[in-house]
C-alpha cells in the first residue's frame, strides 16, 4: 500500500462509509479503502478511537479522524475541495443540515429494517458482504448483533408498515425532485446529499429487496445514488450551465412535500427525546467537559417511549442526533427567509428550541460541552 496516499477505513456495505467515500470520490480526493479488519485498523486506529467503527480517515502524516461530520469538515478546511459541500446560501444551508439529520434520525430506521427484516430473501448477499475479509463466524455475529439494534431503532411489528410507506413516499417525492434538479440543492451536492446518501446508497439502493422497490418506483432516485458516487457531478441528464446550487424559490416547488415528510416524521421523537434530555441535564447527568457516556461504544444514554408516523415504540437517546440538531439551529439563526416554509410543517420547533446542553466533539466521540 502507498504510504503517501489517505487510508479510508471502511466497507462496501457499511452506511456511513458511503457517505465519506462518495464526498473523498467528488473532491478527486486520492484514497485507499481498506477493510477494518486490516491488521492496521486493531494495532494502531481502535487504539487511538477506542471503539471499532467506521469509516475512519488515516492522512499520510499519521492524523485519524472518525465522524463522517469531522471527516467532511477536514477536507473543507483544504484548499483542493472541489465542490463545497456546504452551499453559501443561508437557506440553503439550513436545509442541508434538515437533511443532515433526517438521514441519521430518520432513515437510519429504514435502512436497518430493509436490511434485516427481510434476512431470509437477502441472506446470501448479506453474508458475502459481512464475510468479506473475515471469517463466516464472524460474519453471523456482527449480523447478529447489528440485528439486535432493530428495536431500539423503532423497528417492531406496529411500525413496520409505516416504515414502508415512508420509504415509498419518500422515494415518490424525491424522484419528482430528480426529474428537475441533480442534487437536493441543485446541481452541486451538498452536505444534504452526502448524509442521504448513506442510507439511500450502502442499505436502501444496494440490498436487494429495498434496491428493487427503488428501481421499479423511482428510477431518478436510484439514478442519483449512481451521480453521488461518480467521481464526476455526472450531469448527463441535465443543463450544466454552471449555476451550481439551484435558487431557493426553485428548490421548494418540489421539495416542500419532504419538508412535509420530516416534520410529520422526526417531530414527535425529537420532542420526546428532547423532554428526556432535559429531566438528564436537569438532574446533573451530564457533566460538562465529559463523554456523553461511560464507554466510547455506547451510544444512548437513555430510553424513550415515542411514536413514528404514529406507530408506538421504545427508542433510544442519542447525543448524536442533538450534535446535528444543534447544526441546524446555527444555521436557522442567518436563515430567516425559510421561517414560514418551516412554521407551515411544524419545523419552527425544530428551530426556535434551545437545547439544554450542547454536545461537542473531542476525541473522536461526543462530549457535553463544558
Ligand atoms: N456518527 C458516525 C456513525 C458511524 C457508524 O455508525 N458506523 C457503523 C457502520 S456504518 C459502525 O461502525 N457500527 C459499528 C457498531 O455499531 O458496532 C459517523 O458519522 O461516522
Amino acid at each position: 500500500m502507498d504510504e503517501d496516499i489517505i487510508r479510508l477505513y471502511g466497507l462496501p456495505h457499511s452506511l456511513y462509509t458511503a457517505k465519506a467515500r462518495a464526498y473523498l470520490r467528488k473532491q478527486g480526493i486520492a484514497y485507499d479503502e481498506v477493510p477494518p479488519t486490516d491488521a492496521r485498523f486493531a494495532e494502531r486506529i481502535v487504539p487511538a478511537i477506542g471503539r471499532a467503527i467506521i469509516p475512519v480517515v488515516e492522512l499520510p502524516d499519521g492524523t485519524i479522524i472518525q465522524d463522517t461530520v469531522d471527516i467532511i469538515d477536514h477536507f473543507e478546511r483544504m484548499a483542493e475541495v472541489r465542490w463545497s459541500a456546504y452551499p453559501v446560501d443561508p437557506a440553503l444551508r439550513m436545509l442541508a443540515h434538515l437533511f443532515e439529520l433526517y438521514a441519521v434520525v430518520g432513515l437510519t430506521r429504514h435502512a436497518m429494517h430493509y436490511r434485516w427484516s427481510y434476512l431470509d430473501e437477502q441472506r446470501a448477499f448479506l453474508t458475502q458482504a459481512f464475510a468479506s475479509g473475515g471469517d463466516e463466524a464472524r460474519a453471523q455475529a456482527t449480523m447478529g448483533r447489528m440485528q439486535s439494534y432493530l428495536p431500539m431503532l423503532g423497528v417492531n411489528a406496529e411500525t413496520i408498515p409505516a416504515i414502508e410507506e415512508s420509504f415509498r413516499e419518500l422515494l415518490d417525492t424525491l424522484d419528482r425532485h430528480f426529474a428537475r434538479h441533480a442534487y437536493l440543492l441543485g446541481n452541486r451536492p451538498s452536505i444534504g446529499d452526502y448524509a442521504l446518501f448513506g442510507p439511500l446508497f450502502a442499505h436502501l439502493g444496494r440490498d436487494p429487496v429495498p434496491l428493487a422497490i427503488m428501481q421499479h418506483r423511482a428510477p431518478r432516485v436510484f439514478r442519483w445514488t449512481e451521480r453521488m458516487h461518480a467521481p464526476d457531478l455526472d450531469l448527463v441528464e441535465y443543463a450544466d450551465d454552471g449555476s451550481g446550487f439551484a435558487p431557493l424559490p426553485d428548490l421548494l416547488a418540489t421539495l416542500d412535500p419532504l419538508l412535509g415528510q420530516i416534520g410529520g416524521e422526526i417531530l414527535p421523537d425529537l420532542r420526546d427525546r428532547l423532554a428526556f434530555l432535559r429531566a438528564f441535564v436537569a438532574d446533573g447527568k451530564a457533566h460538562p467537559g465529559e463523554p456523553v457516556t461511560a464507554k466510547p461504544h455506547q451510544r444512548v444514554i437513555g430510553e424513550v417511549e415515542t411514536r413514528f408516523r404514529g406507530a408506538a415504540y421504545r427508542g433510544g437517546v442519542q447525543p448524536y442526533a442533538f450534535f446535528l440538531w444543534q447544526r441546524l439551529i446555527g444555521a436557522a439563526a442567518d436563515a430567516p427567509e425559510l421561517a414560514d416554509v418551516f412554521g407551515r410543517h411544524g419545523l419552527d420547533f425544530l428551530t426556535d428550541c434551545d437545547l439544554p446542553i450542547r454536545v461537542e466533539r473531542r476525541g473522536h466521540i461526543e462530549v457535553w460541552a463544558a
